[in-house]
């Protein structure tokens, strides 16, 4: 069944709300002051169900000109316009304004209602068509059905319904490959059920349980219930207007502005580089910095202006601008959004969003601009590459990149796949990649690092992993991961423990320090249970230095020296021999003391004390008091 959602637009008091309430039969004027007064502030909405099953929705909007803000929090989400002007009065400033601002928002068609025809003469309805059609011209409503009414007398009203219909069936089905997401543009409390909002979804599909997150607040919730015009359903779909009872959620924790879309779906932002184009009669230039008042989704708050490639921009131009929003907006690239100057409030221009998270460019790097220009003309898989390549050596995770590309999910996997066979980028995993670039200068990186290493420390092995990781611009840990795991495989690159080297490395010692070598080996397996201190051992062969000393650490990276506690060290096969004996005592004797130890090997107080310490931290004995007992006896 297909749902298309129609928006009214045009002057004050030009029959808007009533032609919606013959159309429908429904009043859209429904707070007390618009009764009062007599004018529409406020968003309406009423439906008008087709035979064929399809069925038009309507947002009535306000005319006047101080609620223009609530019109724009109404339009976004439209298919269809019906520009309201009345056939007695012609066109009017707001006239003007609402077709600009549909024209900013890239509405893609509409028609016109000319109403009030029971004011005006025949002659007259003529020429005020002929004004407006040429007023229409050079827009997207050039062209368009131009329909007479009269709510009075009731003619016309069949043919624009006919008209409208028409124009429903023309309008392309949404795609729902996209992140649900409903920019609020109502909120209210129904009692026994709590907080409802309403807006139109403008992607994707939304059913009832789903989890939800109200952005850009970070509130948590989910769907307790949906309405799709006045009945409950199971599902709502894009295009549609639909009201969400969201759960666990206070009525003052949400307002119009505000998005609700899955958790970690979207992305608030308070800086968006976008397309700019001043309109040809906006009184004035847009200079840098100026300030404005930025509508996106439902959402107004107040932005700076940064022109990219200028110091202003000319009624009539199209350019690039970053903004500085004065509060989050949570929008996607592709979004297109309307500018109104600060004061007086008119609307003045418009663009297209390109990038809500632009990497940290000064606006006046010459980079800027190639990097605009691509997110906005280039193909879809180098906006991917190219959002990758600012991603730099973090890379980028698959969902970060939904909220920050016009792609939805099907679509963006498919291009990532696309890219990882094309070699441009990378996948650390199915949910992360990098750019080609960076990883080859990560690669690079780590492998000059571990070259150096070698070379600064001949006798050592390795170096420790984190700490590799950490001089490799500290990486992140699963993109790292996947570096030596591909350097592995590669057979460049070896880990052991957490110790990486390359392949290639090989110790290579001196005769002098071979000699070394062996000879502290020896003297260390000949003491037995009591060995010399590192200094005593180096001093016997002829060389000063403490336990640091390269060769001393050589033997005991190779585990042949074992490390008791500070400077005691001993020989990994007399170690052995030790817990043998230790072992065997403790299985017949049950528990041993400082004094059985030192009859035990023939030692003395000072070799006992840490080996007995030693075994208990090697889980083989357990203390009790001052004896041991074989753990788990
Ligand atoms: N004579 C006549 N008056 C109309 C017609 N349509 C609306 N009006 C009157 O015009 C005034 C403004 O109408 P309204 O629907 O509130 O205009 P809106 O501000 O565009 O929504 C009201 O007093 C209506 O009764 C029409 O077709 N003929
Ligand atoms: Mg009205």
């Amino acid at each position: 069944m297909k749902h298309v959602v129609v928006g009214t637009a045009g002057h004050i008091d030009h029959g808007k709300t009533s032609l919606v309430k013959a159309l429908t039969g429904t009043d859209t004027d429904r707070l007390p002051e618009e009764k009062a007064r007599g004018i529409t502030i406020d968003l309406g909405f009423a439906f008008l169900e087709e035979p064929g099953g399809a069925t038009i929705e309507i947002v009535d909007v306000p005319g006047h000109e101080r609620f223009v803000k609530n019109m724009l929090a109404g339009v976004g989400g439209i298919d269809l316009v019906m520009l309201v002007i009345a056939a007695d009065e012609g066109v009017m400033p707001q006239t003007r304004e609402h077709l600009a601002i549909c024209s900013l928002l890239r509405i893609k068609s509409g028609l016109v209602a000319l109403t009030k025809t029971d004011l005006a003469d025949p002659d007259w309805i003529e020429l005020v068509r002929d004004d407006v059609r040429s007023l229409l011209a050079p827009t997207f409503l050039g062209g368009c059905p131009i329909v007479p009414v009269s709510v009075k007398t009731g003619t016309g009203l069949e043919e624009l319904r006919a008209a409208l219909a028409e124009l429903a069936r023309s309008v392309p089905a949404k795609s729902t490959d996209q992140t649900p997401r409903l920019p609020i543009d109502r909120v209210f409390t129904v009692r026994g059920f709590g907080t409802v909002v309403t807006g139109t979804l403008t992607a994707g599909v939304l059913s009832v349980d789903d989890r939800l997150e109200v952005y850009p607040r970070g509130v948590g919730s989910k769907v307790r219930g949906l309405q799709v015009h006045g009945r409950a359903v199971e599902r709502a779909s894009a295009g549609q207007r639909t009201a969400v009872n969201l759960q666990a959620v206070e009525r003052a924790a949400v307002e119009r502005g505000d998005v609700v879309a899955p958790p970690g779906g979207l992305l608030p932002t308070i800086l968006a580089d976008a397309t700019l184009e001043l309109l040809e009669d906006a009184p004035r230039p847009l200079k840098r910095r100026d300030r404005v008042r930025f509508h996106v989704g439902t959402r107004e708050v107040m932005a700076r202006v940064l022109l990219v490639d200028r110091e202003q921009l000319e009624p009539g131009q199209v350019s690039y601008g970053r903004f500085r929003l004065e509060a989050p907006i949570v929008a996607l690239p592709g979004d297109r959004f309307v500018i109104r100057s600060y004061s007086p409030i008119i609307t003045i221009g418009g663009g297209t969003l390109l990038d809500i998270a632009p990497p940290r460019f000064k606006r006046k790097a010459p980079a800027l601009l190639p990097h605009l220009t691509l997110l906005e003309k280039g193909d879809p898989a180098r906006v991917v590459e190219e959002h990758l390549k600012q991603a730099g050596p973090a890379g980028a995770r698959a969902a970060d990149l939904r909220a920050r590309t016009p792609f939805g999910p099907e679509r963006l996997r498919e291009l990532l796949d696309e890219l990882v066979k094309t070699g441009a980028i990378v996948a650390v995993d199915r949910e992360w990649y990098l750019h080609r670039e960076a990883n080859d200068r990560l690669r690079a990186q780590t492998l000059g690092l571990l070259e150096a290493f070698h070379a600064e420390n001949p006798l050592r092995g390795g170096i420790s992993r984190e700490e590799l990781r950490s001089r490799a611009g500290n990486a992140h840990e699963r993109v790292f991961t996947q570096l030596l795991t591909s350097l592995e495989a590669e057979g460049v690159v070896r880990s052991e423990k957490d110790q990486v080297r390359l392949v290639s490395h090989i110790i290579r010692l001196t005769p002098e320090q071979q000699r070394v070598v062996s000879g502290l080996d020896v003297e260390f397996a000949r003491a037995g249970a009591a060995p010399p201190s590192p200094e005593e051992a180096l001093a016997k062969l002829g060389v000063k230095g403490t336990e640091r000393h390269e060769l001393f650490q050589l033997l005991v990276a190779e585990r042949r020296l074992v490390r008791v506690k500070e400077s005691l060290y001993f020989h990994a096969e007399a170690l052995g021999v030790v817990q043998a004996k230790l072992v065997a005592y403790l299985q017949q004797k049950k528990e041993i003391g400082p004094g059985d130890m030192k009859d035990l090997l023939g030692i003395t107080r000072k070799y006992a004390i840490p080996l007995m310490e030693y075994f208990d931290t090697q889980r083989i004995t357990v203390r009790q008091g001052e004896r041991r007992v074989l753990r788990g006896a």
